[in-house]
């Protein structure tokens, strides 16, 4: 028996913290939800991955823990179409797919890297910088999540932020505590006139520092183009401002600032109508859904031929996800903004060891230890799967959440 042979894929779902952040589909609810991957080799050896949360999301990994056992760990493009070819039956999205694979080639190459004894950004070609520089990733949120059904209410120690004074204050408090240099704010929560004012606020507090606005897709194209005159010189870029690749190519069209995403161009498949519309000059990419690490570095290649620029997109996550992103970002030469992390955020709740990742000057530095470089704690994964079987939460529903406290709340995208 091989010893890179995989034995068997550990599924575990789990739920941490999560403040009330708000965005165009509503509010962030108490907690979020998160999978864990043990990828467990013959010889004992254990890759760690880690996936959004949610039913169909657990339920397509539990699918490919089927698939893996028996195959070969360094055989990950392999083990990738395995599980990809099992899913299409009844995953028809690539990109949905995508999630799924994307999860466990991480834990193939966490698992390749403690065999070898080699960080994970050396098995993508080695790393090009020793640490990555972040964004600081600022919502508007309510003080705290509100009294519920007998629940005491939730507070945190970031504070209300509800106008531009409150997002400066978020803003320095974030520099504060992690150094960070650029400024990201998720929009989509007040008219474009208010998160305007946010943004040349920002710009103000924090002259030269790099700054984005992502209202996820909550804007017209002419509401967009608007924002995008008015934020001119304000913004390094305009993020997903309204739906879809015509949409966003109408507003490239006229706008004076670079227009990312990380929701109209979000499968292969995508690329190449958003070239050729020139919809988009920014790429914010994900592993946790282009396929994983090694897809993201060629992904990068692909946008470097095309002249797209490279930035990270985030979610809710822990530190799994950060060390990926960390490793893969050292190993991309044209990595042309600073990444997203929703950590600050969620980091309390990690279920790694703490003492590799720390956000400092803005930056995480590239873990050096084999694979991920980071470390499980079993007691941790114990007590937030625990926290996932009592809460009966199994999907994310932001506007569920916000309908419980405004029961007129209507999901409306456009909404400006
Ligand atoms: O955490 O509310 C959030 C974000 O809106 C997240 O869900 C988005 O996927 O951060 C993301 C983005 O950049 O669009
Ligand atoms: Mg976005």
């Amino acid at each position: 028996m091989s010893a890179t042979r995989i034995r068997e894929l550990i599924v575990t779902p789990i739920a941490f913290g999560d403040p009330p952040l708000l965005n165009s589909n509503g509010v962030h609810e108490p907690l979020a939800l998160r999978i864990v991957l043990q990828l467990v080799l013959e010889d004992g050896t254990v890759g760690l991955g880690e996936s959004p949360g949610g039913t169909a999301r657990l339920e397509r990994l539990h699918a490919a823990a089927q698939v893996v056992a028996g195959m070969d760990v360094f055989d990950a493009t392999a083990v990738c179409a395995a599980i990809d070819t099992a899913l299409l039956p009844t995953v028809p999205s690539s990109h949905e797919r995508g999630w799924t694979t994307s999860a466990v080639e991480v834990a193939c190459l966490d698992a390749q890297g403690k065999l070898l004894g080699r960080p994970v950004s050396d098995l993508l070609g080695g790393r090009v910088r020793d640490s990555v520089p972040f964004a600081a990733y600022l919502f508007y949120k309510w003080a705290e999540h509100p009294a519920l059904d007998g629940r005491a209410a939730i507070a945190d120690d970031w504070g209300e932020a509800l106008d531009p004074a409150g997002i400066v204050e978020q803003a320095r408090l974030m520099q504060q505590r992690y150094g960070f240099r650029s400024f990201k704010l998720k929009g989509g929560v007040f008219p474009p006139d208010e998160e305007i004012a946010a943004m040349r606020a920002l710009a103000e507090a924090f002259p030269g520092q790099p700054l984005r606005l992502d209202p996820n897709v909550a804007w017209t194209v002419e509401t967009s183009k608007y924002v995008a005159r008015e934020l001119d010189g304000v913004l390094e870029y305009l993020e997903d401002p309204t739906k879809g690749i015509p949409g966003m190519a109408e507003v490239a069209q006229d706008s004076p600032l670079p227009l990312a995403t990380n929701m109209c161009v979000i499968a292969w498949e995508h690329l190449k109508p958003a070239v050729e519309q020139n919809a988009i000059q920014v790429l914010l990419t994900d592993h946790h859904y282009w396929g994983g690490l090694r897809r993201t570095r060629e992904l990068a290649a692909v946008c470097e031929a095309f002249g797209l620029a490279l930035s990270m997109h985030s979610n809710s996550h822990l530190g799994i996800s950060l060390a990926a992103m960390t490793h893969v970002a050292a190993a991309i030469p044209h990595l042309d903004h600073s990444c997203d992390t929703h950590y600050p955020w969620n980091s309390a709740d990690d279920v790694i060891v703490p003492g590799v990742l720390e956000l400092r000057d803005g930056e995480v530095e590239v873990p050096t230890g084999p694979g991920l470089g980071v470390e499980l704690d079993h007691d941790r994964l114990e007590r937030l799967h625990r926290r996932y079987l009592d809460s009966g939460m199994r999907s994310r529903d932001d506007t569920g959440y916000m309908r419980r406290f405004r029961p007129d709340y209507e999901l409306r995208l456009p909404r400006w």
